[in-house]
């Protein structure tokens, strides 16, 4: 499986990393690290040398309990951001953001990926099918602010793949082609840890929808809750191997070298023929 965006392609036959930028000062892990232009470009030059071919950038935090910013704080974190690695760097950026104001600027900027965490409303679904930039439909249950409060399923594989099947079909309504959608399960997203650990272990029922799967576990709570450590670089490497092992294509983490180094092993284990 291939995705086609810009001047890049994504081939899917390896996992493909995609590594996380948070200019954000309250983000759970990494809050206020990249706080200038040169720590900046620093970072994600060291996330493209180890292996990382995509850049998320985001500008508010999706941490549970955390609260909206304003247009122009958004507008004000990401979009320089933005111009400066177009300039430097041969990359796919993608834009993690759901507001209609900063979608329009990414796009000018040049983006290729929108990673909302809310389905698109009409007016987005209406500005993105006038371009071919690829989107993430990410399942979440509540908001932010309020996911984490006693989340409860009935059926949480199932509720999952109706809210994809549901969004797929309301995008393409909207003109927006199936082969540039990519689908996330959202992990943290109004799930505990029961939940998370079920869906990592029954990720590959999502590869009925033939579509291309993200996950991001990187450094969540789901990690430190089991391990009972702060530490969870080694758990999240962890994560990351069952998920490629279950179908994951891409990985969005913090510690691109060692990801990459541990997805390595995977792939030459599952490539090898008896
Ligand atoms: C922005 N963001 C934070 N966590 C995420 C996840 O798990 N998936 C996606 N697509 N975006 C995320």
């Amino acid at each position: 499986m291939n995705l086609i965006i810009n001047n890049h392609i994504l081939n899917f036959s390896d996992p493909c990393i995609m590594g996380i930028l948070n200019i954000t000062p309250d983000s759970f892990f990494d809050g206020g690290k990249y706080n200038t232009i040169n720590k900046v470009i620093n970072h994600v030059s060291n996330m493209i040398n180890d292996g990382a071919s995509i850049i998320d950038v985001g500008g508010e935090s999706t941490r549970p309990g955390s609260e909206h910013i304003s247009v122009n704080e958004e507008l004000d974190r990401v979009i320089p951001v933005v111009l400066e690695l177009q300039k430097r760097f041969n990359t796919i950026i993608s834009v993690n953001t759901s507001k209609i104001e900063v979608i329009k600027e990414s796009i000018l900027a040049g983006v290729d990926i929108i990673n909302s965490i809310y389905p698109f409303d009409k007016k987005i679904l209406k500005l993105m099918a006038n371009n071919n930039l690829l989107v993430c439909i990410m399942h979440i249950k509540g908001t932010p602010k309020n996911m984490q409060i006693f989340p409860f399923y009935s059926n949480l594989i199932l509720e999952i793949s109706e809210y994809f099947d549901y969004q797929i079909k309301k995008y393409q309504k909207y003109g927006i082609k199936k082969n540039r959608i990519i689908l996330d399960p959202g992990f943290g997203f109004g799930k505990n840890l029961s939940h998370n650990y079920m869906l990592l272990s029954q990720l590959n029922i999502f590869s009925k929808f033939k579509l291309p799967l993200l996950v991001g576990m990187s450094h969540k709570s789901m990690i430190s809750k089991l391990t009972g450590t702060t530490k969870s670089l080694y758990g999240s490497i962890a994560c990351a191997v069952i998920a490629v092992i279950n179908g994951a294509n891409i990985i969005r983490v913090h510690d691109v070298a060692q990801t990459a180094a541990a997805l390595k092993i995977v792939k030459s284990t599952l490539t090898i023929k008896n």
